[in-house]
């Protein structure tokens, strides 16, 4: 067994107390961060997932080994971001109205945050009204992402597309979109300006769509 086994043992059994000491030992051994975070803790999540599609876990082992992988990525969090990067730009991110899944939403922020950008983040449920009223406020926003990780609140993106556009703020600001039912035929279909399937390709396309 590797650290890297261990740690995603330790998030799929939904040891909060282990996870956080295994990734700093990890990053002390000299481990890449971004290593630990692909290798380690996010299959973990997809081994959960699959377990509770399959009726052999249940909600409330999906909710431990959120908060196990919430320990890790808190530790990994300062080695992911670049030291000293210039400000790029500003971003908000949220997930969307009825849906409670953060763990996504919160990698995306943090890997756009570690290329430079000042990030809001709107936390879950966010309805569209919500990212208006930021915009309304905040007009040198760039960029609005946006998180699903349900089928039934995809269409949500949707919604908060269409509000920017009614309230005049579209051609302000680029829309990212993602989570794990989001696909690109999706995103053409709601207007959105990208979509990437993982946090990091989300962080160098907010780079490729402030640099223009
Ligand atoms: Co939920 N859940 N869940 N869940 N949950 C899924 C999503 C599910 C696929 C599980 C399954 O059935 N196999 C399923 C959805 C099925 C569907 O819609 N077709 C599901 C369900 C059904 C539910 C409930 C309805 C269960 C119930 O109550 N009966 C319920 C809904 C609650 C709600 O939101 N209203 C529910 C609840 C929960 C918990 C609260 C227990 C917990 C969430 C805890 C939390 O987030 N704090 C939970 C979890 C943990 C999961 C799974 C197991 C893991 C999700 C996760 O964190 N993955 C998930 C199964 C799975 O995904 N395999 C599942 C790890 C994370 C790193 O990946 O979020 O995909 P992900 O993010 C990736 C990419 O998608 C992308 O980058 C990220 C990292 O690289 N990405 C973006 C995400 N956002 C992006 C935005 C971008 C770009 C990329 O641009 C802006």
């Amino acid at each position: 067994m590797t650290i890297i086994d261990d740690i995603s043992s330790a998030v799929l059994r939904g040891k909060r107390k282990e996870v956080a000491p295994l990734v700093q030992q990890a990053l002390d051994e000299g481990l890449d961060p971004v290593a630990i975070l692909n290798d380690g803790l996010v299959p973990a999540m997809s081994v959960i997932g699959e377990k509770f599609s399959a009726g052999e876990a249940f909600v409330p082992e999906m909710l431990v080994a959120a908060r196990a992988m919430a320990a890790g990525t808190e530790v990994l969090k300062p080695h992911l971001a670049e030291a000293g990067a210039e400000p790029l730009g500003k971003a908000v991110i949220g997930t969307v109205r009825g849906d409670m899944h953060d763990i996504g939403k919160n990698l995306v922020r943090m890997m756009i945050e570690s290329k430079g950008f000042e990030v809001t983040d709107l936390g879950v449920d966010v309805a569209p009204e919500q990212f208006v009223t930021f915009l309304q406020e905040h007009e040198d926003t760039d960029i609005v992402c946006c998180s699903a990780l349900l089928t039934t609140t995809m269409p949500e993106i949707g919604a908060t597309i269409r509000a920017i556009e009614e309230a005049g703020l579209r051609d302000r600001v680029k829309v990212m979109v993602g989570g794990a039912p989001v696909t690109q035929a999706f995103a053409d279909e709601v207007g959105a300006d990208a979509w990437t399937p993982d946090a990091g390709a989300a962080a160098a396309k907010a780079v490729e769509l402030v640099r223009g």
